[in-house]
């Protein structure tokens, strides 16, 4: 007899897009091996919770023959890649989303271990088990320092949050021809409470390459940061710090020698907002993609409430189209043809897939942290709706009810909702009581900063009520909150990771 052991399990799903058929797989492995729901993660993949391990090798069978995997969703490898969502929106969509896939492919380890432990494939006396190198001829013998993660953004759209990443390509579109991509190395968002050596840090822009070269840029990125990373702490070990060590400059040097290329000079490639498409809209070839709000990416039958898992089991039997998930947690029914929306919104209806809601709780997201994160210092996926009930009522009051403000949540430092971007943050310090960050960018190009520390939410309500009652009043043409609490002296803005502390 063993304990109860029970998984999470983590699908890699570059640029976030299943097929119909693959979807009724995800369903009935939810129903069948997990706890009945599927959670959209912020890296455009599902998440399991709730995995017996008698179950774990079933699960992982039936994804293997509807063509998925969860193959370095997690450890010191390259991540699951993530992309601009939707491949059907235009040809570009579909280039950059195709080029997600190959950098997942060149990055992916080559151990068989994961077919012969979990798809009872043979091990091959003799093969190339027998000596690591052989085995893994990027990876060698030790993997990475850390995770490895990479994004790519098609402007004038940053929902990748792509400052945020290891590695972020953000795509030059002239024409509506793909004629490049500004590089960009160095982001990440975990840190410790009260250790200032840990920081979030948005990536450098260290110059330009040409589509066909993206894979072997982020191979040589990877391997710089294998080869140079600093494996003697954990905490320092992510790619962010290894940039900070050699300086940005150096580390291109670096990628440039591994590359036997240099990397040409960045373009001007503004990004002008993050956040998602939601409701339909038309691609370039005429066909409809409907983006679904899907709060905190939990697809669950609530009692009384939306029936997404049933109502999305019965899209993927009546819809041809993909289904693509996007990188905050939303997804979206794509391909459409005209004569059919009609149907798609009798089921969104049916099944009460979608509610009126306000932009705020619309830009809003949350980690899952308890009860499945053993990392979790308080609640975050189950407590931020009716956190977002209350500043609703705020932002009403002020009259700014059709206004976004970017708001995240986690429930501590890690950052697994990129919280050190959003315009309002919350980090969980203990159960109930939050540190409260200020003044991150809507387009995700500056972090945020601390503003009050170990709060509870009667004391956040306290803070955040005149501080948006003034936004109402005082705020320029168009100016973000964000923005706004930067020019009016509120809080400091943060212009590079190292002074995230800095008050
Ligand atoms: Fe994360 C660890 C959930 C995106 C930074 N993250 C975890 C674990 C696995 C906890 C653990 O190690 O025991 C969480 C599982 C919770 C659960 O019960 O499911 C977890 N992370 C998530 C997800 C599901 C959050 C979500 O609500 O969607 C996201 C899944 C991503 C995926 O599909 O691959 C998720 N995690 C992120 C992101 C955002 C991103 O990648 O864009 C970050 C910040 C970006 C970054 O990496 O810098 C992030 N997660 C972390 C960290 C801190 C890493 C660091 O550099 O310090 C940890 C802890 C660790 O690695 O030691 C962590
Ligand atoms: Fe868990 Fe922390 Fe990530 Fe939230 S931010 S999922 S609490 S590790």
């Amino acid at each position: 007899l063993e304990p109860l052991y029970s998984f999470m399990v983590r699908l890699r799903l570059p640029g976030g897009r299943v097929s119909p058929e693959q979807w009724l797989t995800l369903d009935d492995n939810a129903m069948r091996y997990a706890n009945g729901t599927l959670r959209i993660t912020t890296r455009q993949t599902f998440q399991y919770h709730g995995v017996f391990k008698e179950n774990l090798r079933g699960h992982l069978q039936a994804l293997d023959k509807a063509m998925m995997d969860t193959i370095a969703a997690c450890g010191d490898v390259n991540r699951n890649v993530i992309c601009s969502a939707n491949p059907h929106r235009s040809p570009v969509h579909r280039q950059v989303y195709d080029l997600a896939h190959e950098i997942s492919t060149r990055l992916l380890p080559s151990t068989r271990a994961y077919h012969e432990i979990f798809l009872g494939e043979e091990r091959v006396a003799g093969g190339p088990q027998e000596t690591d190198d052989e085995v893994e001829p990027l990876y060698t013998r030790h993997y990475l320092p850390r995770k490895f993660k990479v994004a790519l953004a098609i402007p004038p759209e940053n929902d990748v949050d792509v400052f945020a990443h290891d590695v972020g390509f953000i795509a030059d579109v002239q024409a509506g021809e793909l004629k490049g991509f500004n590089v960009c190395i160095g982001g990440g968002m975990g840190m410790t409470h009260g250790e200032t050596a840990t920081f979030p840090r948005l990536s450098d822009i260290v110059g330009y390459c040409t589509p066909d070269r993206v894979a072997a840029v982020s191979e040589a990125i990877m391997l710089v940061q294998r080869d140079n990373g600093n494996r003697h702490d954990r905490k320092q070990a992510r790619l962010k710090y290894t940039v900070e060590a050699l300086g940005v400059e150096g580390f291109r040097e670096r990628v440039e020698e591994y590359l036997g290329e240099s990397l040409a000079p960045a373009h001007e490639l503004p990004l002008t907002h993050n956040g998602d498409r939601l409701g339909w809209y038309q691609g370039e070839d005429g066909l409809w993609h409907y983006g679904l709000f899907v709060q905190n990416g939990r697809l669950a039958d609530v009692d009384g409430g939306a029936q997404l898992m049933t109502g999305m089991r019965e899209i993927a039997k009546a819809h041809d189209g993909d289904i693509v998930l996007t990188t905050n947690q939303n997804l979206i029914i794509t391909q459409v043809p005209e004569a059919r929306r009609e149907a798609i919104d009798t089921l969104l209806a049916d099944y009460a897939m979608t509610f009126e809601t306000t932009p705020l709780r619309r830009h809003a997201m949350a980690c899952v942290a308890f009860p499945t994160c053993g990392l979790a210092m308080a609640e975050s996926e189950r407590y931020l709706p009716s956190l977002i009930d209350r500043l609703e009522a705020i932002m009403h009051d002020a009259g700014l009810s059709d206004d976004a403000i970017i708001v995240r949540m986690t429930g501590c430092p890690n950052g697994c909702a990129r919280p050190y971007l959003a315009e309002i943050g919350f980090v969980g310090k203990t159960l109930g009581r939050y540190n409260l960050y200020l003044g991150g960018g809507f387009a995700g190009e500056r972090l945020n900063k601390l503003y009050r520390e170990n709060i509870d939410e009667a004391t956040i309500l306290e803070e955040l009520t005149p501080l948006i009652q003034r936004y109402a009043a005082e705020r320029e043409a168009d100016e973000a909150f964000g923005d706004f609490v930067v020019r009016a002296g509120v809080i400091a803005p943060t212009l590079a990771g190292r002074e995230f502390h800095a008050r």
